[in-house]
């Protein structure tokens, strides 16, 4: 937990002035390339304060110094020309952003180059979404990791623009359609850290949170493996309510009657539809299974065309299981 929030306001000021793991500035340093990432924010932070308050020093100084003071004094001329003056605020400054230019180029070149060792984990948004498959296929809403392995991301979008963020790693890349973008990060330790969508361009990416889950190295096979067989052991109704969720039904669909981008899923069931080329039907089996594969072939009358399509996405089994938890919200 942050220590901002344990309330002890003397701790702020602690933070404000520590420069290790977790500051007043920026979160705990959980990745490897968190540190360097860090260091050159500092520096960058100090250089910035240090001139900040010897220009505003200079100019509090000087305007208390040659303020008028009643009588007129004549004009002094000025110093035309100074090269030991002009070379030293050339030089230092040229020096100062050429160190931050090599820092920055630097990091930027190890954020962009995952190790050649790295695991790779799919990563796909969509609105509003997260879902991370792993190389045994199996898709989950979390990212699960090991601890000190290098994690390579291969991503992309199914629709917009989104922006995959972990601030705890100082991981952030845009997730574009129709291409692939990468990142790579490595967890220091086990432990659990905030993935954001940082592409504020529309209504619902700030909700798109999920989270990294890094466990030892030694259990993420075993986590790896369970969680392939989730359904096993499950109703179908209980499988397809867990689905509802893994897929992100949930964001436009609501079980409790209300209706929300999408029709709620209450009741649904059996009941008549008419669809806006005129047509009209009844919800069953198979329109429940075309809504997911084809969802624009039938538009309910009152909605958009934006469900996305879960061709590919869902097998047979879990179609099945969807079918039967709407079945069961009768
Ligand atoms: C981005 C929002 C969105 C997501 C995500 C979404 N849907 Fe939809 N869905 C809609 C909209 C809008 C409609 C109505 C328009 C249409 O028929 O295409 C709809 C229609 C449906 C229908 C027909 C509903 C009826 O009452 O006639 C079903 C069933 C359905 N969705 C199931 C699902 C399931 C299951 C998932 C998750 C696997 C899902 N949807 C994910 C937006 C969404
Ligand atoms: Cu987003």
């Amino acid at each position: 937990m942050n220590p901002l929030h344990q309330g002890a306001p003397y701790r702020a000021a602690a933070l404000l002035l520590r420069g290790d793991s977790e500051s007043f500035w920026l979160p705990e340093a959980k990745s490897t390339v968190a540190g360097q990432v860090d260091t050159l924010f500092y520096w960058i932070l100090g250089i910035s304060v240090f001139f900040f308050l010897l220009i505003v020093g200079l100019v509090v100084f000087f305007l208390v110094k040659y303020r008028r003071r009643g009588e007129e004094i004549a004009v002094q001329p000025s110093a035309h020309h100074s090269t030991a003056l002009e070379l030293a605020w050339s030089g230092i400054p040229l020096v100062i952003v050429l160190a931050i230019f090599v820092g920055g180029f630097k990091g930027f070149l190890n954020l962009r180059t995952a190790p050649d060792d790295a695991y790779e984990v799919q990563v796909t948004a969509q609105r509003w979404n997260w879902s991370f498959t792993y190389p045994n296929g199996h898709v989950d809403p979390e990212l699960h990791v090991p601890a000190g392995v290098p994690i390579r991301l291969v991503m992309s979008s199914l629709d917009v623009i989104h922006s995959f963020y972990v601030p705890d790693y100082r991981v952030k890349q845009d997730l574009v359609p129709g291409r692939y973008t990468t990142a790579w990060f490595e967890a220091k330790e086990p432990g659990e850290s905030r993935i954001y969508c940082a592409e504020y361009c529309g209504t619902s990416h700030s909700e798109m949170l999920s989270r990294v889950v890094v466990h030892a190295p030694a259990e993420f096979e075993r986590w790896l493996q369970e969680a392939a067989d989730w359904m096993v052991g499950l109703s179908p109704a209980d499988a397809g309510a867990e689905l509802y969720r893994r897929k992100g039904c949930v964001q436009c669909h609501s079980v409790d009657g209300s209706a929300g981008i999408g029709p709620t899923l209450k009741s649904s069931f059996g009941s008549p539809r008419k669809f806006t080329d005129g047509s009209d039907g009844r919800v069953d089996e198979n329109y429940i299974r075309q809504s997911l594969l084809q969802p624009a072939a039938a538009v309910v009358v009152g909605f958009d065309p934006v469900m996305p399509t879960f061709q590919g996405r869902l097998d047979d089994e879990e179609i099945a299981a969807l079918i039967a938890y709407i079945k069961s919200l009768n």
